[in-house]
């Protein structure tokens, strides 16, 4: 029994250094599609096909279930995979329906980054029309930062002007939360803490997408209780210095535990 994650890049690591705190007796295959990360900047038609085309070659590689480790991707196809595969599929959804319910008895504001594409798809005005009643979300599209950290930019000045000079022209105190709605955000989570005022939690999906998988695994009675914990690395592109740099930002993922900013 293997479980696979994708995402276009090494965003999915973040919610797969979740899983392995948190199902550390099971197998995983983790893929990056190299050859189209980023994808939150590029059509919905090109993505989607793109999307295929890995699912089919992980379901090629044996999975038996799988985490769409990409709130992008989930936004645009996690519908037609579960319509074309059988077996358990987890995706992401940027975390608006908890923050707005930890900041309902504050009375101040939810700020959400995601990418230009997540942000733009319909299943995102969903959840928002569905969480949003008081009308307290806004969202703010960081078209950059996919780049960034497939750079593993992770300077603190450098990314510390980014994010203010994202943040001009916000009036922060109105805020309470912000949510990271794309799962290569995680990675600046320590960053961040360090620029925005203290009254500010950062939140994203990744705890409650592990306890899905968690739960969908034992319903279908496919949960291990002997594996490993082996996590296998594979990309489109199949560059093996891309297969290290996986392993590095893996590695300072689970150095830098981040798994206190996920909500489920
Ligand atoms: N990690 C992806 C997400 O969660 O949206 C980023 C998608 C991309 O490649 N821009």
């Amino acid at each position: 029994m293997t479980i696979g994650f994708f995402d276009s890049g090494i965003g999915g690591l973040t919610v797969l250094a979740e899983a392995l705190r948190r199902l550390p007796a099971e197998d995983f295959l983790y893929m990056a599609d190299t050859l189209h990360v980023p994808y939150g900047t590029k059509s919905k038609e090109d993505v989607k096909s793109f999307i295929h085309e890995i699912v089919a070659t992980m379901v090629g590689e044996g999975i038996d279930a799988l985490v769409v480790a990409c709130n992008t991707a989930t936004s645009i196809a996690v519908a037609e995979l579960r319509e074309m595969y059988s077996m358990p599929i987890v995706g992401m959804e940027p975390a608006v329906k908890p923050a707005v319910e930890m900041n309902r008895a504050t009375g101040k504001r939810v700020l959400v980054f995601a990418t230009p594409l997540t942000l733009q798809q319909p299943k995102y005005y969903a959840l928002v029309s569905r969480v949003d009643d008081g009308g307290i979300v806004d969202s703010l599209p960081l078209p950059e930062l996919v780049e960034y950290c497939e750079k593993l930019q992770f300077d603190r000045h450098i990314m510390g002007d980014y994010f203010r000079s994202k943040l001009e022209g916000y009036d922060l105190d109105q805020y309470g939360i912000i949510v990271l709605g794309c799962t290569h955000y995680p990675f600046y989570t320590d960053i961040l803490r360090e620029i925005l005022p203290p009254h500010i939690q950062i939140v994203d999906g990744n705890v409650g997408t592990v306890k899905r998988l968690s739960a969908l695994l034992s319903r279908y009675g496919i949960a291990k209780r002997h594996g490993t914990g082996s996590v296998r690395f594979m990309c489109t592109g199949g560059d093996p210095a891309y297969i290290d740099k996986m392993h590095t930002a893996l590695a300072l993922l689970r150095q830098n535990d981040t798994s206190g900013t996920g909500v489920s």
